[in-house]
């Protein structure tokens, strides 16, 4: 079921526990600001999760609390993450859902990360 996106940050949500490595995940990318691993039900054939480090239900949450040097570094390394992945020359996606509407299902940031071949046009 979708979450709310309003709701408070739930220390045990599942990314949180992948994040403190309580649940194994396959990781590509790590560093003090976001970590990357891959989506356990992949829809193309790179699909990669990139989510910061901080406590943030979602986009909209993140984008209004997170600081300055947070944003830059999660950005940064959603774009790192992508050009060590060598995803620039053939192209990529970025997606992330926020709350009801979009059916995001796990209370803790995380933007996909699409790629591997043509994505076709966005469907909304
Ligand atoms: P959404 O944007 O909240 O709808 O996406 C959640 C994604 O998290 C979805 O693509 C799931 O396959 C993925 N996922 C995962 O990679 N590992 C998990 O343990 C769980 C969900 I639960």
């Amino acid at each position: 079921m979708p979450i709310d996106a309003t709701q408070p940050y739930d220390d045990q949500n599942i990314f949180a526990k992948i994040l403190r490595g309580e649940i194994p995940s396959k990781r590509v990318y790590e560093d003090q600001w976001a970590i990357a691993f891959h989506d356990i039900a992949p829809v193309a054939p790179i699909h990669i999760l990139v989510i910061p480090t901080g406590r943030y239900v979602s986009w909209d949450d993140f984008s209004a609390k997170a600081s300055a040097e947070e944003i830059t570094g999660f950005v940064r390394a959603v774009g790192k993450v992508a050009r060590d992945l060598g995803l620039v020359a053939p192209g990529y996606r970025l997606l992330a859902n926020v709350g009801q509407h979009s059916g995001q299902e796990v209370p803790h940031l995380h933007v996909h990360l699409f790629g591997g071949q043509p994505l076709g046009p966005m469907l909304v």
